[in-house]
């Protein structure tokens, strides 16, 4: 294939990453990031039977900055592309994933950053098998100096369900494995019980199923609901064990829980106005960056997982503007931006493109493609480039840090 490298450079130099007041606030903290498996941002602020299904999680963002306008941009490598995205702030392939396809790529990842510029000690946690999603291998491509895995926890038939530990134990022994690291440290917890099919011991369930038509949606608040515990109870140990204060938060949902065809349960359970369109406002997953001692906000530009990186590394005062990667700082991204989802469609905050359909964003009204057609030939060109950097192993080339 044709290697563009010409126009992937002149691509990202063109990117405007303007400095804000807040760059540099979290500099040097440790920072702990949570992927909260299948949360869908529809969760947030609403209710079953008269309780909040996230009471946690809604506290903390009025002391967070919350991106509600942010959408799941994975692919066919689901939790792993969530993970790639927010590493490498590259897109995912359209087939597989890339931590399978991949793993012997040279990289500019989070991880490497972070020590080159911060010292950084990067370790994962995840209570799955080391080999699911190819992890091992590729987290020592991204640079992670540890990954705590199924074989470092206490896993028994109690203390697990459908994939594997639950997130309260999980994260109580994930505690005592994190006191240990050197600092300042990195440390991401990806999270396993809100997963299809949504299965939790009764005793567990923290708040009543819904009463829609669908099994998938009526469990599915359950263990959302569970999972907001576990995070609490997380919460409550980091803090009466001293590793609160001098934490950055980063918590996000990897990508949706309740797929396509469960949907006409979901525009039920939230009485929705059937849309042509809920299906990919539905990718709305939350972001939100908890800083001790800061004040909240809530910010409703419309961005992508890709753009998490280059906001967190904004906040942690680590300049990304020359690094081969199509992030957006969520600060200070235009409206205008495509969020591009991999298979060519997007959204914008006027637009949205689904099925080579152009519809206006705020009625789901569907118009002629040109009004689409400047946006998704931007989506086109990023695509590309972004394929071509990983089919081509172009980081080899143009590797800036380290
Ligand atoms: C498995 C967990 C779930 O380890 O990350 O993976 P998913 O099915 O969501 O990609
Ligand atoms: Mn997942």
């Amino acid at each position: 294939t044709h290697l563009d490298t010409g126009k992937i450079v002149e691509y990202i130099s063109e990117k405007d990453e303007k400095k804000t007041e807040l760059f540099g606030i979290a500099k040097g903290k440790n920072i702990v990031m949570i992927s909260m498996e299948s949360t869908q941002n529809f969760v947030i602020n609403q209710k079953v039977g008269g309780k909040e299904i996230t009471p946690f999680l809604n506290g903390l963002i009025k002391e967070s900055f919350y991106f509600d306008q942010v959408y799941d941009q994975t692919a066919q490598g689901k939790t792993s592309d969530s993970e790639f995205m927010i590493d490498t702030s590259l897109y995912p392939l359209s087939g597989g994933s890339v931590f399978v396809r991949r793993p012997d790529n040279v990289f500019n990842s989070l991880q490497q950053l972070l020590k080159e510029e911060g010292g950084y000690y990067s370790a994962a946690f995840h209570g799955n098998d080391a080999s699911f999603w190819n992890r091992e291998q590729m987290y020592e491509s991204l640079g992670y100096n540890r990954f705590f895995s199924k074989k470092d926890y206490q896993v028994t038939d109690d203390n697990s369900i459908n994939y594997g530990i639950k997130d309260i134990p999980f994260f109580e022994q994930t505690v005592t494995h994190m006191s240990d690291l050197p600092s300042p440290y990195f440390a991401k917890l990806i999270t396993l019980t809100n997963h299809f099919p949504f299965l939790l011991d009764e005793d567990e369930q923290f708040i009543s199923m819904a009463n829609t038509g669908d099994g998938v949606v009526n469990r599915y608040v359950t263990t959302v609901r569970y999972q907001d515990e576990a995070i609490k109870q997380l919460f409550d140990q980091l803090k009466s064990d001293g590793m609160y204060e001098n934490t950055i938060f980063i918590l996000y949902g990897d990508h949706y829980g309740i797929s396509e065809k469960y949907e006409t349960a979901l525009t039920d359970f939230l009485e929705n106005e059937e849309s042509p369109i809920n299906h990919t406002l539905y990718k709305q997953v939350p972001v939100i960056i908890h800083i001790p001692g800061l004040a909240g906000e809530t910010i409703s530009t419309p961005g992508g997982e890709v753009d998490i990186r280059p906001t967190l590394l904004h906040l942690l005062g680590i300049e990304s503007e020359n690094l081969m990667s199509f992030g957006h700082n969520l600060l200070t991204r235009s409206n205008r931006h495509p969020v591009v989802f991999r298979d060519g469609s997007f959204v914008n905050d006027k637009y949205v493109m689904q099925n080579n359909i152009c519809y206006k964003k705020a009625t789901g009204e569907a118009i002629p493609e040109s009004e689409c057609e400047k946006s998704a030939e931007i989506v086109r060109d990023e695509l590309r480039l972004s394929d071509e950097i990983i089919y081509g192993d172009l980081l080899r080339f143009m590797k800036i840090k380290q």
